[in-house]
């Protein structure tokens, strides 16, 4: 019983660690934005979900609505590419830093 309550215990300790340093991590990269340049999500700030639904899209796994496309267009040559993508994680490592 006791061994029992050891690993029910540690196991909560690594959920709750885990959930607060990918939440904690997730704040640090999000670039709050002045234009909608990116904001593919439309949250008000750039982060990996802008990514990942701009990655979702190239790869066919979802659609985007036309104001979506316009906002994914990140470096404006009025296509939505994998440049777009890369355009987005410079701007968010430089952010980073
Ligand atoms: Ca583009």
């Amino acid at each position: 019983m006791k061994n029992l309550l050891s690993v029910i215990c540690v196991t909560v300790v690594l959920i709750v660690s885990v959930t607060v340093c990918f939440t904690v991590s997730a704040e640090e990269t999000a670039k709050p934005i002045a234009t909608d340049a990116g904001d593919v999500d439309g949250s008000g700030c750039l982060d990996v979900n802008d990514i990942s639904m701009i990655q979702r899209y190239l790869a066919a796994y979802c659609m985007l609505s036309v104001h979506r496309l316009a906002e994914a267009d990140v470096n404006g040559d009025k296509q939505v590419t994998i440049d777009d993508v890369t355009s987005l994680q410079r701007s968010l490592a430089e952010f980073a830093d």
